[in-house]
């Protein structure tokens, strides 16, 4: 039998470790589609909307490493595709998208469903081949690889449906994937850094994703340094849990002692991050040298005085053989103090919890990471749940936590849910959606989890609003408009949809209502948490503007007629109750 320029495209990838493909099928894709079943050894998981489909791929190839595929065709099915390429590309997570292409004969032609590849991929992709000659296939394929694996990121492939039936001649499926090299500063840009650690009496310590397997090596330097260590989301996990010099996070979800270790220390080591928040950085009061295997990240959210390039994990492993060890860890104590009577304050609707109705989010977080397994997967709606994940939701070392940090589009949480509960079957999944991520990519797409009996925990934060702009408008000291919305009984809507539904409207349900969801096995749960609208969250630092604009924003509801949500916003977040 002849071989096809799509069974070339599914064997490549297949070679390359992709172990499933996202999308719906289709028009252009429907030949490009054959070959897969043809193939036999990649899964097509068919998904309601192709964005979903995305957002569960960008989890798995995170999660995993592995590159995972998606696809689209030609037109509609290709635009939904272009958020989650977008979160990829963020997220750093490796996915190859196969786009349906109209036939050769009306490129150009404004035909049905067109577009143009390369204008249209052009924000998203690291790299976009148009395969419109069978002779190209091996070199592209090759190539959207080696690029969405090596540089972590979304890659496209754009093929008109009659190339992809089009044979190929007998050519190599074999694709050479190169490790990635070890990356360290050079000896004199090491001997720099020592001398400049060496004079500093104090050293604080924030890192990011780049600290992922150097967790180990980070700890033990901030043990010798006695350096606090502050973090960003996508830090925190390989940084918080059992670390002794752990003070939490900076920005608008900081907690903890971290904006004040970082401002106050005489020297500053950024490791792996790109942390975007840059008014939540020291200036230059504050020595600042900064580790990132990416060089583009150096100096680009604030100025620094060192720069050096190099994976996280070899640049302070080839430092801790030449730091001086410091003694005076007085600096120290003061900011994990600050971080420990941070946590109390951030425990007082924890603890009261139980006693207050509309349930607390702070409570209904906290119950959930004391009953979640060691190795459970969180992932976070964009919205009020990031708040909620990274105040209360503890970390371990088998534990992981996941969203859409750096790109921040709404209604990841439960496809990435989903694509993690597929690469790991069986393993504690859990997602704290909002009520309108829910209900803008989640609802359609909990078909797909209940066709499969995917064992996904969605816990939807039912607060009427979308909650996290509600916060945001007070915070530009405007009047909060555009964010109310009425919800059904999402407990009955999943049940109707053959998923199980678990209302909570009570706080004494709280712990059995997780509880019953966390146990069971047959399939994709929905919890309808109805949560307090009300409730804030001030992150340890609040820039001027910030409160300036809050107590702004007050005093135009009072004008306004709002008294009532006013009165409910101070009464429930001054811990009176
Ligand atoms: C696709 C997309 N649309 C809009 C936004 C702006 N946005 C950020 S958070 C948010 C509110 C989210 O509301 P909801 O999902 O109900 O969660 P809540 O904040 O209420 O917990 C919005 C509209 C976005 N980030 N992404």
């Amino acid at each position: 039998m002849s071989r096809k320029v799509a069974d070339l495209l599914w064997e490549m990838l297949a070679n390359a470790g992709v172990k499933r493909c996202y999308g719906i099928v289709g028009d252009a894709l429907n030949p490009v589609v054959d070959g897969l079943r043809r193939n036999g050894k990649i899964e097509f998981i068919h998904v309601r909307h192709e964005e979903y489909g995305v957002f569960a791929a960008v989890a798995e190839a995170y999660l995993t490493g592995n590159p995972v595929a998606v696809c689209g065709t030609a037109g509609p099915g290709v635009v939904h595709l272009f958020n989650g390429l977008m979160d990829a590309r963020k997220e750093g997570a490796p996915i190859i998208a196969i786009a349906g292409d109209v036939e050769t004969s009306l490129i150009d032609t404004e035909a049905l469903e067109e577009l143009n590849p390369y204008k249209f991929f052009e924000t998203a992709s690291l790299y976009t081949g148009r395969l419109v000659n069978p002779e190209q296939a091996r070199s592209i394929i090759n190539t959207a690889i080696l690029t969405a694996v090596l540089e972590s990121g979304p890659t496209a492939i754009s093929i008109p449906g009659d190339v992809a039936s089009a044979d190929v001649a007998d050519r190599s499926a074999d694709i050479t994937i190169p490790n990635p090299p070890l990356l360290r500063p050079s000896d004199a840009d090491l001997s720099q850094l020592v001398q400049m650690i060496d004079e500093a009496k104090t050293v604080a310590i924030f890192g990011g994703d780049g600290c992922r397997d150097a967790r180990d090596e980070v700890v033990e330097l901030a043990d010798r340094l006695k350096a606090p260590v502050g973090y960003s989301f996508r830090g925190k996990q390989w940084l918080e849990h059992d670390n002794p010099n752990a003070v939490g996070m900076t920005g608008l979800l900081g907690y903890g002692g971290a904006y004040g270790a970082i401002h106050d220390a005489e020297l500053l080591l950024l490791l792996g991050t790109d942390f975007p928040f840059s008014e939540f950085l020291p200036g230059h009061r504050v020595k600042k040298v900064q580790i990132d295997k990416n060089p583009k990240h150096i100096g680009r959210r604030t100025a620094v005085d060192l720069g050096l390039v190099g994976d996280i994990k070899a640049t302070v492993a080839a430092l801790l053989g030449s730091v001086a060890d410091k003694t005076d860890d007085s600096f120290l104590r003061k900011q994990v103090a600050d971080t420990n009577s941070f946590q109390d304050l951030l425990q007082h609707y924890v603890e009261k919890g139980p006693e207050i109705k509309p349930v607390r989010p702070e409570f209904l977080a906290a119950t959930l990471s004391d009953l979640a397994s060691d190795d459970a997967m969180f992932f976070a709606d964009t919205g009020t749940a990031c708040i909620w994940m990274a105040r209360h939701i503890k970390g371990g070392t088998k534990r992981r936590i996941f969203g859409s940090f750096s790109w921040a589009s709404m209604a990841n949480a439960a496809p990435n849910a989903f694509g993690a509960q597929l690469a790991y079957p069986g393993r504690q999944t859990i997602a704290l959606t909002g009520d309108g991520g829910f209900t803008m990519l989640g609802l359609g797409d909990l078909l797909t989890q209940v066709e499969r009996k995917t064992r996904v925990v969605q816990i939807i934060l039912n607060n009427g609003s979308l909650d996290f702009v509600n916060i945001e408008q007070q915070e530009a000291g405007i009047i909060p408009f555009g964010v109310e919305f009425k919800n059904p009984d999402f407990a009955k809507v999943a049940e109707a949809m053959g998923a199980k539904g678990i209302r909570i409207e009570d706080p004494s349900d709280v712990r059995d209502g997780l509880a019953e969801a966390l146990a069971y096995k047959d399939g994709p749960v929905v919890v309808d948490a109805v949560v307090d609208p009300f409730a804030l969250s001030l992150p340890s630092h609040v820039p001027f503007h910030t409160a300036k604009g809050f107590t702004l924003s007050m005093a135009k509801q009072v004008w306004s007629g709002k008294m009532d949500n006013v009165i409910k916003t101070i009464e429930r977040n001054v811990r009176l109750v």
